[in-house]
């Protein structure tokens, strides 16, 4: 699949800066070359001069540099201007080259070119988006590891293996007369088992992997004046919500990103939950209720009394409201008012179904930050060392998720009725969802959502 256009793009982002790059790719980098320096210039090599206008006036003067396929980002011939950093300058050559014949660049497009050229795989290409967008130094040391192909070795390794027990699988069926003996000799069933924990070790880094490229989404609910805004602001380190005694006081969602110990969090704060009389509050509220179908977390806020694990009615239906498949975490506040000692403890007696936690922390003084912190990384199963892991997306854990459970389905074949046929199908079915990991087998549209996201010029 080889692409006939050429294709720009500013690559750098838009405003004032030192320098900007102006990147080009394709079959007419050449004569491209040629019509802005007057002339052809050497592969890898600096050049320092004018970049020309068609009249022949300079438009700017910078560096330019020329990589010739296939040892280029996008295995084209690749033309990178480096022009002065402004609006007007760049524009003025953008539009120079495009008059030559490229086309403006789609977002991701150079990378997508990079992939259909085989420069890389699919996991790749997305972790240079997600180098990009890291909002954390741990999440760019994975994107890095992603990026450097330590997903896809783990993937390509599974495959690889995946294809030998097909083969051998498949060879047991064309001797149907040895196929039960060659299925049952207990080799099969030890690879198996051995891809089998293969892929499971390689969900699980995959699962730290997508909690460090998309964060985990935290929702403070509660009663008014409970202190969800002052926790924000807390958790935060700034003064993002309006804080005041008067109930009511916030009533659109305020998100702030955070990150504890390199995992990203979004944090949401929410308008206080009562029967509200004005209508902009219950909107607020009704935001509220919504905001929780995506939360990875829910904190419920009350006000921490003497009486340790003491919840009114009130917040007793606001907790039996919550979906029971998200965690929830109780947050007793203001314990300096009662005079309590922050803690944590794991609550037996569950309220409302849920798997809970009381934390009782004071969010004013403050108190106990520290353990809702580090609860909050245990909860999501985040582990600090990030040596190892690389930057995943869902779309990988999907991928992965299904390719176990053909292996499991596997096994059951193998062990339940030593049917070869069977098993070949599913080590075939489990390869092929490895496969749109990297992208062996991948849809023009899942390609085309994929460097959609990315930005112009990458
Ligand atoms: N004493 C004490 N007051 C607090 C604490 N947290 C919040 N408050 C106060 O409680 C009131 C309501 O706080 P706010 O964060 O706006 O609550 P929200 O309505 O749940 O967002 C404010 O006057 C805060 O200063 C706390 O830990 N201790
Ligand atoms: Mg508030």
């Amino acid at each position: 699949m080889s692409n006939q256009d050429t294709i720009a793009a500013i690559t750098t982002p838009l405003g004032r800066g030192g320098v900007g790059i102006i990147r080009v790719s394709g079959p007419l980098v050449q004569n491209i070359t040629k019509q802005i320096l007057g002339k052809q210039i050497s592969p890898r090599y600096a050049y320092y001069g004018s970049f020309l206008a068609e009249d022949g006036s300079t438009l700017d003067q910078g560096i330019a540099l020329f990589f010739p396929n296939p040892n280029s980002f996008t295995g084209e011939d690749i033309l990178e201007l480096q022009a002065h950093g402004g609006s007007i300058v760049l524009q003025c050559l953008l539009d120079r080259v495009i008059v030559l014949g490229a086309k403006l660049a789609e977002p991701g497009e150079f990378s997508k070119q990079a992939f259909l050229n085989d420069k890389m795989d699919l996991t790749q290409a997305e972790a240079i988006a997600d180098l990009i967008d890291a909002s954390s130094e741990q999440a760019a040391k994975s994107a890095l590891k992603s990026l450097q192909g330590a997903f896809s070795k783990q993937i390509n390794s599974l495959v690889e293996q995946l294809i030998k027990l097909r083969i051998f699988v498949e060879a047991a069926i064309d001797f149907p007369e040895e196929e039960i003996n060659f299925l049952n000799d207990g080799k099969v069933a030890k690879q198996l088992q051995a891809i089998l924990e293969q892929l499971s070790r390689t969900f699980k880094s995959a699962q730290q992997g997508v909690l460090l490229s998309e964060g985990m989404s935290v929702v403070i609910l509660g009663r008014p004046n409970t202190g969800k805004s002052s926790l924000l602001n807390l958790l935060s380190g700034k003064d993002s919500a309006i804080v005041t005694s008067i109930a009511g006081t916030t009533r659109d969602i305020i998100k702030e990103q955070i990150q504890i110990d390199g995992m990203p969090l979004h944090i949401l704060d929410t308008a206080g939950l009562r029967e509200a009389a004005d209508e902009v509050e219950q909107i607020g509220i009704q935001k509220a209720w919504d905001a929780i179908k995506d939360a990875d977390q829910i904190l419920v806020m009350v006000q921490a009394g003497e009486n340790v694990t003491n919840i009114d009615d009130e917040d007793k239906a606001i907790l039996s409201k919550l979906p029971s498949h998200i965690p929830v975490t109780l947050i007793y506040n203001k314990i300096d008012l009662v005079g309590i000692k922050p803690k944590i403890k794991q609550l037996t007696e569950n309220i409302c179904g849920h798997q809970e936690t009381a934390i009782w922390l004071s969010a004013k003084q403050p108190l106990g930050l520290d353990i809702l912190k580090e609860h909050l990384k245990t909860s999501i199963g985040f582990t600090q060392t990030t040596e190892g892991v690389f930057i995943a997306r869902k779309r990988h854990l999907n991928a992965l998720s299904s390719a176990l459970d053909f292996v499991k389905t596997g096994q059951q074949q193998l062990e339940e009725c030593a049917a070869g046929e069977l098993l070949a199908e599913d080590l075939r079915q489990a390869q092929h969802a490895l496969d749109k990991i990297t992208g062996k087998f991948t849809s023009e549209d899942l390609l085309a959502e994929i460097f959609s996201s990315f930005c112009i010029g990458k």
